[in-house]
């Protein structure tokens, strides 16, 4: 029952969720899909767990294609989760003693819509209070700090935060799955974009500085090194509304502020803006092999 993914080029959503039922079926003792909840269009959103089943794992939360355009997002983490789970003897101890919850494609309608018909496309398809414009964009549609800088109120905007915090299907989902688990010990929220070659962490909305900033910049500039030390490409560091821009509403700050998790990041994969949102398939291995090492530099400091 379903098929390896190549990374040799973009996979359509089909591919990719047949790809997560593979793994589930190769890989029985590690490995489980559930569909956490509907998109606006009504197609599940998926999730693998990934675990040895030892109890008292930490648990780390990833959330790939927020938005529909960054095919980079979830060709990079399924490449990542393929790695760990095939490798996974060999894989570092901190990666292993970790429960892995892993969202590869958070936005389906967008990513199916980006993929047929606009390749452009970024927010979700949800219908809207405005007659010609469709799509909330799900990183400003979280709890947090909802509708404020870097946050649009025109549904005709890329930035539309949505009519209310947790208006869409798709950032619901995410939330209830976590009221639903209160069991699960949260310590490491990712979430995956691109472009632009950043490792950014809180906040992406308020300009305050947080308690914790040096043990996040730590690691994070940490992952820089590792990805460079492997002849990867450069990546910037800092908190994300001082390093990228203010935005308001995210999934990061949403993880770090309401859900106490304290390694929340975003991660901005390749490239710098040569081809931004259209990087050629080429790059998808090298870009998830840097993803890859800054995971598992998060991963080391997560379980430590
Ligand atoms: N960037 C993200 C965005 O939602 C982000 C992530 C978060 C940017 C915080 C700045 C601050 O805009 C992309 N590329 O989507
Ligand atoms: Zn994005």
């Amino acid at each position: 029952k379903g098929f390896r993914l190549t990374w040799n080029y973009y996979h359509n959503l089909d591919d990719i969720y047949d790809f997560l039922h593979y793994l589930e079926h190769t890989y029985p003792k590690l490995c489980t899909v559930r569909t956490i909840g509907g998109s606006a269009e009504g197609r599940p959103i998926k999730l693998l767990k990934i675990s040895n089943g030892r109890k008292g794992n930490r648990a780390v939360f990833v959330e790939g294609g927020i938005h529909a355009r960054e095919w980079i997002s979830p060709a990079t983490v399924t490449y990542i989760i393929y790695q760990f789970v095939s490798g996974y003897n060999k894989e570092t101890s901190s990666m292993r003693g970790l429960d892995w919850y892993v969202v590869p494609v958070l936005n389906p309608d967008g990513y199916l819509y980006s993929y047929n018909i606009d390749r452009m496309w970024r927010k979700n398809r949800s219908v809207t209070k405005s007659k010609e414009c469709l799509g909330v964009d799900l990183n400003r549609n979280w709890g947090y700090d909802w509708g404020k800088n870097g946050s649009s109120e025109d549904p005709c905007h890329n930035s539309y935060g949505g009519r209310k915090p947790f208006s869409e299907p798709e950032t619901t989902s995410v939330a209830r799955f976590f009221l639903d688990n209160p069991d699960i010990d949260w310590r490491g929220y990712v979430s995956i974009h691109s472009y632009g070659q950043y490792i950014v962490y809180p906040w992406g909305s308020p300009n305050a500085v947080l308690d914790d900033n040096a043990e996040l910049n730590k690691v994070a500039k940490e992952a820089a090194v590792n990805i460079v030390s492997a002849g990867g490409e450069t990546y910037t560091v800092g908190p994300a509304g001082l390093t990228i821009y203010p935005a308001a509403g995210i999934s990061m700050d949403w993880a770090k502020g309401s859900q106490a998790i304290k390694y929340a990041y975003t991660i901005e994969l390749r490239d710098t803006g040569r081809y931004a949102f259209l990087l050629p398939a080429k790059y998808i291995k090298p870009t998830a092999e840097e993803a890859l090492i800054a995971v598992r530099t998060i991963a080391k400091a997560v379980a430590s």
